[in-house]
């Protein structure tokens, strides 16, 4: 537990000294010593320069595999070559759980228009509409959704035209295109932005039904991996919470029309939907906070602030008395794994907000994050949305089409009067407010934006951590290392990891691989004879 850390000035030399002189420069921009208390600026949401093994995905799959996949009643047509639609079938382990056998689930089915050269030369709107007709003529979805992949911007086919067009044609079935065509933007991110605008437009709102309960919300920024929805579901209901929507774990179409009957949004992956959060604001009046169901302080922490926000007192005792029976359950089993965990490293490099929410369950096992850095995020994310003055344009957003959205005068209700607001901030709840990763990092340690292939190399043998947490193009090299990977893209085959239960998980999965023997049978290249490990000898 006595470890020497390495100087991260000299660590950050290390990781850039073999580039080229200008890619260099660039790259340490990305490459930043923490300072919690002032908070240093992040290069962040940058094109990845050209030639770098980069961890980062393409707007395609952050449109349609990110925000749109979770959604059980809607076909997900991919328009293009068949390789885009069969490598995200399945993959992000996005659970959902329908209520009968009757009910749709399209989650199990890849959808592809299996696009060829001849489209690709003539045109495949032709292809396209051929192909939602025969969805419907299969399964009557309510909705249909098109995902436009790269060749169908370079050829200019409009799934918009198409879908509009089928839309009216087949009459009782919602269809809808994305240009979320693969290099749109930087990253993920720029898919997410555009799933966003085109769920608002083209589903929030269209049932007016009023939704039941007292206390009433939506979910954003959850996506039921590995069944962390089933566990927040849980606790929602034990506590008297209606669950309206969510955006969007085991969700159906019905629930996202109705989303505008809620009280409140409460967002966990601020990243992924805080556009969601904004536009539902200023068209409905209804206000979002961040909360975080990863961690058991996180998740008892979170509910405190719901039940605040309502001002309910029998909703505030009933919060109190769940926190009260989950809590002696969580801590008895990170009092036996403590003495296990306590003292080790972990290095996290995932997405646009795991990175830093599973920073606090490794805390509770006692374990230091020595370096940390999402793949796609904006500075918000690292440095704060309330540290920032004024959140800059995003570079994503260049190619996005704004919604301009106004206040609806018959729906628009502001459920809290600016006064509540203003007395809820002075209790310490920042409603649209919250912090990024670097405040809760300690001083020293390592941030940095869309790690490189090569850069995750040098920090492994630099600081041999005792585990790094990634995705699967990571997982076997690392593992090489005799370093243990765990996914927290998918959890491997873990889950869920949220709430009470699912911090339980996570320890025990934790305990299994930091504390497995197999790892010292692996000689990690540092370690054979004639390989040199550069900085990390000295250490
Ligand atoms: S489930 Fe989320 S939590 S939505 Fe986002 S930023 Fe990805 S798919 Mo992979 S695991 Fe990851 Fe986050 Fe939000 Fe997942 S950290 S990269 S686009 N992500
Ligand atoms: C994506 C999805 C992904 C990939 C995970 C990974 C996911 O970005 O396209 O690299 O292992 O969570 O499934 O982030």
């Amino acid at each position: 537990a006595n470890r020497v850390y390495p100087d991260p000035s000299q660590v950050r030399e290390e990781l850039i000294q073999k580039y080229p002189a200008k890619v260099a420069k660039k790259r340490a921009k990305s490459i930043i010593i923490n300072d919690p208390e002032i908070i240093p600026e992040v290069q962040a949401n940058v094109r990845t320069v050209p030639g770098i093994i980069t961890q980062r995905g393409c707007s395609y799959a952050g449109c349609k595999g990110v925000v749109l996949g979770p959604t059980r009643d809607i076909v997900n047509i991919v328009h293009g070559p068949i390789g885009c639609s069969f490598y995200a079938w399945l993959t992000r382990r996005n659970q959902t759980r329908p209520e009968t056998l009757l009910d749709e689930n399209y989650i199990p089915y890849c959808f592809s228009t299996d696009m060829q050269e001849e489209n690709i030369v003539f045109g495949g709107e032709k292809k396209l509409k051929i192909a939602i007709q025969e969805a419907y003529d299969l399964f009557h979805p309510k909705s249909i959704a098109i995902f436009s992949t790269c060749p169908v911007g370079l050829i200019g086919d409009d799934v918009h035209a198409a879908s509009r067009e089928m839309k009216e044609k087949l009459g009782d079935c919602n269809v809808f295109g994305f240009s979320c065509e693969g290099y749109r933007g930087v990253s993920q991110s720029a898919g997410h932005h555009i799933a966003n605008n085109g769920v608002f437009k083209h589903m929030v709102g269209r049932n007016n039904t009023p939704s039941v309960g007292k206390f009433k919300l939506n979910l954003l920024g959850e996506y039921n991996i590995g069944g962390d929805a089933f566990e927040i579901e849980r606790i929602f209901k034990k506590v008297g919470i209606t669950l309206v929507a969510s955006f969007s774990g085991n969700s159906t179409v019905g629930q996202i029309e109705n989303a505008h009957t809620a009280d409140l949004n409460v967002i966990l992956c601020h990243r992924s939907i805080n556009y969601m959060g904004d536009m539902m604001e200023t068209k409905y009046g209804i206000p979002w906070m961040k909360i975080n169901f990863v961690g058991a302080e996180s998740t008892a922490k979170s509910l405190r602030k719901i039940a605040e926000y309502f001002g309910d007192e029998e909703l505030k005792a009933k919060v109190e008395a769940v926190i009260a029976e989950e809590t002696p359950k969580v801590k008895a089993v990170i009092e036996e794994i403590l003495p296990r965990t306590k003292g080790k490293t972990a290095m996290l490099f995932v997405g646009g907000s795991r990175a830093h929410h599973y920073q606090d369950l490794f805390s509770e096992l006692g374990m230091t994050t020595v370096a940390a850095g999402y793949e796609f995020a904006h500075r918000d994310d690292y440095e704060g949305r309330d540290v920032l003055p004024k959140i800059k344009i995003d570079a994503d957003s260049k190619n996005i089409e704004e919604l301009k959205v106004v206040a609806d005068p018959d729906f628009f209700n502001p459920r809290k009067t600016e006064a509540e607001l203003e007395a809820l901030k002075e209790k310490g709840l920042e409603i649209n407010g919250y912090s990024g990763m670097m405040k809760q990092m300690t001083s020293k340690s390592l941030v940095v934006d869309d790690l490189s292939h090569y850069e995750s190399e040098k920090l492994i043998e630099i600081y041999k951590p005792d585990i790094f947490c990634a995705g699967i193009k990571e997982k076997y090299v690392v593992q090489k290392m005799g370093i243990p990977l765990k996914q927290l893209h998918s959890y491997d085959y873990g889950g869920p990891y949220t709430g009470f239960e699912g911090a339980i998980n996570f320890y025990r999965d934790i305990d299994r691989m930091v504390n497995n023997p197999v790892w010292k049978l692996i000689k990690a290249p540092w370690e054979k004879a004639g390989n040199g490990a550069g900085l990390a000898a000295s250490y």
